[in-house]
């Protein structure tokens, strides 16, 4: 069983499959990192690339999220390793009119793994959300995630709402997402940018002033 399998069975939306290859994977000596960036990511990117040339549609789209979700629950345990100590708090969310949470749930991982401690707001959040959760949980960080062009413009949304309520000193923004970049992050006034998961976990890390 090769991490082509696993390809194939995230790809074709197989939940089953995908189970099964991601055991016999590990059993066969594969790392749980190699499984995500060389399997579960790529077949992710594959079925974008194939919606958008009009060859997967939305259904589709989602049995292999569901599928990709699979490999996750085998996944998490061995990404996040147990006994790390907290380093601080972070609330995280796919921001209003998003309901992508792949992305946002392997940063939320990889930030227990770093030694945060996650409240995970979920997805759709809405501004005022992102605020009750600042005051409620008193977090070093908000972390914020995007995969829609249009959806984009809900992370400046919630800046203002977090200034507005006057909160928005108390905390560190991070943001992340496809459409995503670092000069977006500094145009809407965010405190970090990161292209992928374990560049989330290091920038939360240097926020706090840690390595
Ligand atoms: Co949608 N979708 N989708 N989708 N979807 C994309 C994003 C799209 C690029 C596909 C395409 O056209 N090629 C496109 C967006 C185009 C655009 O706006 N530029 C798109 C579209 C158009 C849509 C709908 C509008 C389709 C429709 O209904 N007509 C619709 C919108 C629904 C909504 O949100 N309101 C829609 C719906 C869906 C599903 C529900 C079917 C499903 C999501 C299921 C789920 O998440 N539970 C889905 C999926 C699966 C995708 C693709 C295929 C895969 C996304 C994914 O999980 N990638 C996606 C195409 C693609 O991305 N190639 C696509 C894997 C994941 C690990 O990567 O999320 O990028 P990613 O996260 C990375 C980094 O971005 C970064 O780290 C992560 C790990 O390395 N990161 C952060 C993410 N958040 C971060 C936060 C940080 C830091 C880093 O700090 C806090």
């Amino acid at each position: 069983m090769d991490l082509d399998t696993i390809y194939d069975a995230v790809l074709d939306g197989d939940a089953g499959a995908t189970t099964a290859a991601v055991e016999a994977a590990l059993a066969a000596g594969e790392t749980a990192q190699a499984i995500l960036n060389e399997a579960c990511i790529p077949a992710m990117d594959e079925v974008g690339a194939l919606f958008e040339e009009g060859e997967k549609f939305v259904p589709e789209m989602l049995i292999s999220a569901r599928a990709m979700a699979a490999a996750m629950v085998i996944l998490r345990p061995l990404l996040i390793e147990a006994g790390v100590e907290n380093v601080g708090r972070v609330v995280l969310g796919t921001v209003h009119g998003d309901l992508h949470d792949i992305g946002k749930n392997l940063v939320g991982m990889m930030l227990e793994g770093a030694g945060f401690e996650v409240i995970d707001l979920g997805t759709d959040v809405p501004p005022q959300k992102f605020v009750d959760a600042v005051v409620e949980y008193q977090p070093h960080i908000v972390g914020m995630s995007a995969l829609l062009t249009t959806t984009t413009k809900s992370m400046p949304a919630t800046l203002n709402a977090l200034t507005e309520a006057g909160v928005r000193d108390q905390v560190k923004v991070i943001i992340g997402g496809a459409p995503i970049t670092d000069d977006f992050a500094v145009k809407i006034g965010a405190d970090g940018f990161a292209a992928d998961a374990g560049s989330a976990a290091r920038a939360a890390r240097a926020l706090m002033g840690l390595s």
